[in-house]
């Protein structure tokens, strides 16, 4: 068996003796290399670093693999969190599997039915808020100070400690950090986990330099860009449907200390990369997760020079979280059969004379 997240970077995570080392497979992700997208920005090399493949389909569960053996640790026995569906998802997950109660605020009506089909099914107890994500988020946080109940949004310290872990795996599969790190912004937990990992690991010697961080919010919910909360964020990428991140001063120094950008794109920019990434690279990842490779040509087009560097591109959850969103902007349609050849070649007539 593989050594679990926290066995394989113990020494760079907050584990004592009494930290309970549990596992559900998270980490150890895929490093894709790009076949399409990398000869047409001139790059030498584009990789996805493919997070879908976690346990719970996203990113998450490194940093709640993390922030539950803790919770364990401190003989928690009920946790909580605020999502726009993939944090909700990994810890009615982590909860269920470690015998834990775990209560989940939704924001009503914007969150992929994989998703909610997810909390459901791992027994979480689910609520849905009349309101948005942020809204949702402070009202958890007002619970968890009233209550004996343990905070599993990244504002827990523990979930960053985990989600770094990711950035230790771009090293160790590249042998060393990549020029540029491309990757969604929505409550900025992650773009912040990621550099502090790119930058542990460096000072640990397991690489010689640090990559520029490209973090790429959704144009209806760029606070960050825009400099100030948005009350009402909207973007169909409804994982990043965040108008006032929790870790916003992370991503802010992520990015300066890097030399990077945070950038905006718009839906139209996160469908065209969602697409493309699943019909000529057969990565079918969520909306969200679009927003890092719809970035990249984002740049690209505007001219950046990506000639000879090596770009990875953080795919943050599988497409499968969000099953309507693929059939709603199909533009091939279902064609109905009869149950015999004849009619199977007719419909595919065009595709058999070739
Ligand atoms: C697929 O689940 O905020 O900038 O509550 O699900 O670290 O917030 C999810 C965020 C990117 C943004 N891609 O990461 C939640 C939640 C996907 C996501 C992000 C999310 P952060």
């Amino acid at each position: 068996m593989k050594p679990s997240l926290l066995q394989r970077y113990r020494e760079f995570l907050p584990i004592t003796d009494q930290t309970p080392m549990i596992t559900m497979g998270e980490g150890g992700t895929p490093l894709v290399k790009a076949e399409r997208i990398g000869r047409d920005i001139g790059a030498s090399d584009v990789y996805f670093k493919m997070e879908g493949c976690n346990p719970t389909g996203s990113f998450k569960d490194r940093g709640m693999v993390m922030a539950i053996a803790k919770a364990l640790e401190a003989g928690s026995r009920f946790i909580a969190c605020a999502s726009t569906g993939n944090t909700s998802a990994s810890a009615a997950a982590y909860g269920a599997h470690c015998g834990l109660t775990t209560l989940v605020l939704v924001p009503k009506g914007n969150i992929a039915a994989g998703k909610m089909a997810q909390a459901i099914a791992y027994g979480a107890h689910v609520l849905t808020v009349n309101g948005n994500f942020d809204r949702a988020l402070q009202l958890v946080r007002e619970l968890c100070e009233r209550y004996p109940i343990n905070l599993v949004n990244s504002v827990n310290p523990f979930r960053l400690e985990g989600q770094k872990t990711a950035a230790f795996e771009v090293v160790d599969d590249l042998g060393e950090a990549p020029d540029f790190l491309c990757i969604p912004v929505g409550n900025a937990g992650n773009i912040t986990a990621y550099w502090r990992g790119f930058r542990e690991y460096r000072e640990a010697g397991r690489s010689s330099r640090l990559p520029k961080m490209m973090g790429f919010q959704a144009e209806g919910a760029a606070p960050i860009v825009a400099g100030h909360p948005i009350a009402d964020p909207k973007t169909i990428a409804s994982a990043i449907r965040i108008g006032n991140p929790a870790s916003w001063k992370g991503a802010v120094a992520a990015r300066d200390e890097s030399g990077g950008r945070i950038d905006a794109v718009t839906d139209e920019e996160i469908l065209e990369a969602y697409k493309m990434l699943a019909r000529t690279e057969g990565v079918f990842c969520e909306p969200a997760s679009a927003a890092s490779v719809a970035g990249l040509r984002k740049l690209a087009r505007e001219g950046m020079d990506f000639r000879g560097k090596r770009v990875v591109c953080v795919i943050t959850g599988s497409g499968l979280k969000d099953p309507d969103l693929a059939q709603q902007i199909a533009d091939v349609p279902l064609q109905e059969v009869s149950p015999n050849l004849e009619s199977i070649e007719e419909a595919v007539s065009t595709l058999l004379r070739r």
